[in-house]
């Protein structure tokens, strides 16, 4: 395939149409009945959000060679899991937000239960997408991203660093123990959603997937370093969630344990590390390259 450079803003902004075009098409319309659910699970994903995710998954299988058709449905998977850990994450008995994406939350915008249905479903729609015949990848490559995202979202993965953050309120915990904790709670979700993107490419060269792990690991653990400052530094308005809710609940953050200034430091050298492992690829890396760039230069 031949490669063509494009900058990575039209890149971005062409990716988060496309996912949010996929997405409006996948999920149920909100006139399917039940139709309360439908329109909570539509209300919690559309509209909203960064797309982070999917465009880790885009921006890996465009770099070994997939076609953006066949990143399509994982890239949709991820996003819906991750909408799915917003809606429950926001609950009362978890971290108690009645705002995200510059909205009120989903169960404020309807109510406990229904929050808590629309998460279930999202989570069962991702898997259900990826197991369907409308996923055009070979069986093996299907169960490989099956189970790269059943492992990243459960007790192991993302639910497990939910629960290690939950028992962590009030304790001030070691770097080591925020590092697992953050690798559970965000670094799992994203490590699958850019694997996934991978793994929809045929024959990936060993070396690009590992360049790829290593790359994720830093720009993931610098999202969530980012995410500690900008609690502290933006606004509410600018987040489109409450900020100030990590000091608010006393919980550890980068900013708590290093200092704003060393947190901007370790933000920076994850940066830079993240592109170290592109080193060896020429322009086919030029997007994973911004996509680093975006997620440690972010505003919200
Ligand atoms: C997933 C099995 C399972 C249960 C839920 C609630 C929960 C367990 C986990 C919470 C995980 C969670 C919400 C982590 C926070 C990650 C984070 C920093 C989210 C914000 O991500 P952005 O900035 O959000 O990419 P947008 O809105 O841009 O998509």
């Amino acid at each position: 395939m031949t490669f063509t450079p494009q900058p990575f803003n039209d890149w971005a902004h062409q990716h988060q149409t496309r996912i949010e075009h996929v997405l409006e098409t996948l999920m149920p319309a909100s006139t399917v009945e039940p139709a309360k659910l439908h329109l909570a699970m539509r209300y919690a994903v559309l509209g909203g959000g960064k797309r982070v995710r999917a465009l880790l998954a885009y921006a890996a299988g465009e770099f070994c060679g997939a076609s953006r058709e066949h990143i399509d449905i994982p890239a949709a998977a991820v996003e819906l899991i991750h909408a799915f850990s917003l809606v429950h994450d926001d609950m009362p008995c978890m971290d108690d937000d009645d705002l995200r994406r510059g909205k009120p939350s989903t169960h404020k915008q309807f109510d406990d239960a229904t929050a808590l249905l629309a998460g279930d479903a999202l989570q069962s729609l991702a898997f259900e997408l990826l197991a369907s015949p409308d996923l055009t990848l070979d069986s093996a490559q299907k169960i490989q991203i099956l189970h790269l995202l059943a492992f990243a979202t459960g007790s192991r993965g993302m639910a497990g660093g939910q629960s290690i953050d939950l028992a962590s309120t009030n304790v001030a915990l070691s770097r080591v123990a925020l590092e697992n904790m953050h690798q559970h709670k965000t670094g799992a979700l994203m490590r699958a959603a850019l694997l996934s993107g991978a793994y929809c490419a045929h024959a990936v060269d060993p070396d690009k997937i590992n360049a790829l792990t290593r790359y994720i690991t830093a720009i993931g653990l610098a999202f969530q370093v980012v995410d500690d400052i900008l609690d502290v530094e933006a606004d509410t308005a600018t987040l489109g969630k409450t900020s100030g809710k990590d000091a608010e609940a006393n919980k550890s953050t980068y900013v708590t344990l290093l200092g704003i200034d060393a947190a901007k430091t370790l933000a920076q050298q994850l940066h830079q590390e993240a592109h170290a492992c592109l080193a060896p690829y020429a322009q086919e890396a030029d997007t994973l390259r911004g996509l680093a760039d975006f997620i440690t230069q972010r505003q919200f």
